[in-house]
This record gives structure tokens, C-alpha cells and sequence, in this order.
């Protein structure tokens, strides 16, 4: 059974080339004090990787999952096979039509199995939804999302100042 202190996130990326993307994922998460675990399979080419990882996940105090992938991009889709907990899916613009394979990839899972999908390249939103599905039940985390909200507005005003000046 999960723990209500269960907070780790687990990114896993299709090849070593998606971590670029990745990277900023992990860094939000870092800073709103969220642990990660970050590994590299793929859904075709290191199949049994993939299920072994996800699987043991729950032991791990894992409790979600941001999958990015580009191409035909099934990791997400495949991890949530596999797994109950939420799957963010952050499709990567890695082939010639710039992402769209993998949107429509990571986005169009069957009823029954989803995977919460974020915009091509979209790994900060996949961390910050995370961080706002484990502020349900943690303060701490609603008063860091609304400090981070707080410093967004106060940024976009500061740049519509200039604008206006
Ligand atoms: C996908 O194919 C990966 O997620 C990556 O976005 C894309 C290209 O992978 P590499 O050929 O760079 O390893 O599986």
C-alpha cells in the first residue's frame, strides 16, 4: 500500500537524448522538494526494463510517474499499463514532425488506462502537476505552489512595466 508521505517521483525517458527535455522536470521537482528517480527505457527497445521499473516502484515510495518520449512514443501509455499510480506524459519533438507523433502517441490512450498528457517538450508542467496532485494533502506544498504562482504574476508584471514605459 502507498503511504500518504509517498512523494517520489519516477522519470523515465525513452533514450538518453530526451534528457535535455527532461532536466527542467527535475530541477521543479527538486525545488519544491520533491524526490525524483530518473532512468533511461524504452518501450521498444528495453521492454522488460521498462515493466521491472515500474513495478517495483511502489516499494520505492513512488507515487507518480512523468514519462517523456519522443517518436511513436508508447512509454506512457506502456508504464500505465503496468502500473495504478498517475502517469504524466511529456511528448518530445524528436523526429521530423516535430512532435506530433508523440502528442498524439502519449494522448490518445484507450478508455480504461490513462495517462495525464502535457504539451510537446511540457516537462515543467509535468512537475508541477505533480507537485499539485501531492498538495491534496500537504500545506506545505499548496503554500510553495501559491509562492510559485505569486513570483509568476509578479514576473509578468515586471515585464509589462517595461513594455508600457
Ligand atoms: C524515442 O525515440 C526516444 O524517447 C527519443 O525521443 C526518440 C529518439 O531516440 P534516440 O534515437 O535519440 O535514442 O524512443
Amino acid at each position: 500500500m502507498i503511504s500518504m508521505n509517498a512523494k517520489k517521483v519516477a522519470v523515465i525517458m525513452g533514450s538518453d537524448s530526451d534528457w535535455p527535455i527532461l532536466k527542467p522536470a527535475v530541477e521543479l521537482l527538486k525545488q519544491f522538494g520533491i524526490e525524483s528517480e530518473v532512468t533511461v527505457a524504452s518501450a521498444h527497445r528495453t521492454p522488460a526494463k521498462v515493466r521491472t521499473f515500474v513495478e517495483s516502484a511502489p516499494e520505492k515510495a513512488v507515487a507518480a510517474f512523468i514519462i517523456g518520449a519522443g517518436a511513436a512514443a508508447h512509454l506512457a501509455g506502456v508504464v500505465a499499463s503496468y502500473t495504478t499510480l498517475p502517469v504524466i506524459g511529456v511528448p518530445i519533438n524528436a523526429t521530423s514532425l516535430n512532435g506530433m507523433d508523440a502528442l498524439l502517441s502519449t494522448v490518445q490512450m484507450p478508455s480504461g488506462i490513462p495517462v495525464a498528457t502535457m504539451a510537446i517538450n511540457g516537462a515543467k508542467n509535468a512537475a508541477i502537476f505533480a507537485v499539485e496532485m501531492f498538495s491534496i494533502a500537504d500545506d506545505d506544498l499548496k503554500k510553495q505552489l501559491a509562492d510559485y504562482r505569486a513570483e509568476m504574476v509578479a514576473g509578468v508584471e515586471k515585464k509589462a512595466a517595461r513594455v508600457a514605459a
